[in-house]
């Protein structure tokens, strides 16, 4: 016997309402009760139950398709009469309008917050029960179906998208903001070297649990030094900055303080120290920050470190570098003194564990804690950023205070 599934009255001044879903298709076996259609009216989700057991012969409506109550839906060939429903019928409304406006009164109840939170957002009762289990509001989901309609597909996108923030894989998306709104905007695209970079610091930034100790060296002597070396050279070519002097100064630190050259192994259980000294410098390029690294630089002279920064930097500004040539390094230096600035708070390059950012030297007082005198000091300020899983506060400020120490004693440079 073939049966038409009609659509009842939808109660409560509804005079129509839109397909947002076919749950079934042509051939299907179908039970009574069974969802086939939900819809979607401007007040409330509306999900339509088949009052027979059943195979489906011909679906009447489509998605999209605005219906009223007697359309014809969906025609069933019935496999037998079905089953009464046991309660009283109060009035002459057919089971399914009862129903349906059970339904809009169940999400009524079960959803009062999103009632009012969601009074203009299209989903499905499907979609809407899966956000309210997870707790998921879905007036910041991007809906992609007609007129806006929230899609199980752009929940699950959702979905997948905070699961990849929450493990860190990807960056949490930005809402879209039309700036031009306020005034005149010129809008440039990021380098690849600004995106990659960017999304390596915010992963540092997001999972390293970033300290940063600042101090400052009495570097005088040093400077009176290096600018004795620096003319010296210069006949030769060969520009000797404060770079390598740090570059040196920091290799003795990272022999003292092992830990500062060291990594957490892929398990966070354990500590990789390097017994090797690879020093990242941060070079600043037109095209974005690139880090490349001086391998064994312990082992240089400051004439070898002032040749490798100059060719390093160089070829960094002309996009020569090879990967090699950024890979391997066990602590980085960002030098800013070249620029201006008294501290700042360097990102740490994973899987490094610390890095140090350097500002410009200045004229100024420093305390002679011996004497207890003010004197004139050419002062640099640093910051030594850690990550705190790895190295404790009490060590940072140990490392930073010999470092101070060891920059503001030149004859430690005399040699090299
Ligand atoms: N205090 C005072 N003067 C300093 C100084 C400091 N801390 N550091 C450098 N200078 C001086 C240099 O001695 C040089 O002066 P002279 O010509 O009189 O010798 C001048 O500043 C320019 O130095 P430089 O910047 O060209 O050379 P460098 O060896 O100090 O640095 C490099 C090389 C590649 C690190 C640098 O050019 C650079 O790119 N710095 C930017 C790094 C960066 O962007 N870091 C930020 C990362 S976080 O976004």
């Amino acid at each position: 016997m073939i049966k038409e599934l009609i659509l009842p009255d939808l109660g409560e001044g509804i005079d129509g309402a839109e397909v947002s879903e076919i749950l079934v298709s042509i051939g299907d076996t179908i039970k009574t009760n069974e969802t086939v259609l939900v819809l979607e009216s401007d007040k409330a989700s509306m999900e339509i139950p088949s009052e027979t057991n059943g195979k489906v012969l011909e679906i009447l409506v489509s998605i999209g398709e605005r219906i009223k109550p007697g359309q014809r839906l969906i025609k069933i060939e019935s496999a037998k009469e079905a089953p009464k429903e046991k309660k009283a019928e109060k009035n002459n409304r057919p089971e399914s309008t009862k129903r349906a406006s059970k339904t809009r009164q169940k999400e009524k109840t079960l959803e009062p917050d999103a009632t009012e939170l969601t009074e203009k957002i299209f989903a499905s009762p499907g979609v809407r029960r899966l956000a309210r289990e997870l707790g998921i509001n879905l007036q910041i989901i991007k809906g992609t179906g007609e007129k806006g309609r929230i899609t199980k597909d752009d929940l699950n996108g959702y979905i997948k998208i905070q699961m990849m923030i929450s493990s860190g894989n990807i960056s949490a998306p930005r809402p879209a903001v039309n700036f031009s709104h306020w005034g005149e905007v010129e809008v440039q695209k990021l380098s690849k070297i600004q995106r990659i970079t960017g999304q390596r610091l915010q992963r540092a930034w997001q999972t390293i649990p970033h300290v940063t100790q600042f101090d400052q060296a009495n570097i005088a002597e040093l400077e009176q030094h290096r600018k004795k070396l620096k003319k010296k050279l210069e006949k030769k070519g060969t520009k000797v900055t404060l770079l390598p002097f740090l570059i040196t100064a920091v290799t003795r630190m990272l022999k003292e303080f092992p830990a500062f050259n060291s990594s957490l192994d892929s398990t966070e259980e354990n500590l990789v120290i390097k017994n090797y000294y690879n020093i990242g410098i941060a070079v600043d390029t037109p095209s974005g920050l690139t880090v490349p690294v001086i391998k064994e630089a312990d082992r240089k002279s400051i004439i070898e470190l002032s040749e490798e920064i100059i060719d390093l930097s160089e070829r960094a500004r002309a996009k020569k570098l090879n990967a090699d040539e950024m890979k391997g390094g066990t602590f980085t230096i960002s030098s800013l003194g070249g620029i201006g600035g008294r501290f700042f708070t360097p990102i740490i390059n994973p899987p490094e564990v610390a890095i140090l950012g350097v500002s410009r030297s200045y004229w100024g007082n420093k305390k002679d804690q011996q004497v207890k005198e003010k004197t004139r000091a050419y002062l640099l300020p640093f910051s030594l950023s850690y990550d705190h899983r790895v190295i404790d506060g009490a060590a940072a400020a140990s490392f930073t205070t010999k470092l101070s120490e060891t920059l503001s004693n030149k004859s430690l440079f005399e040699e090299k």
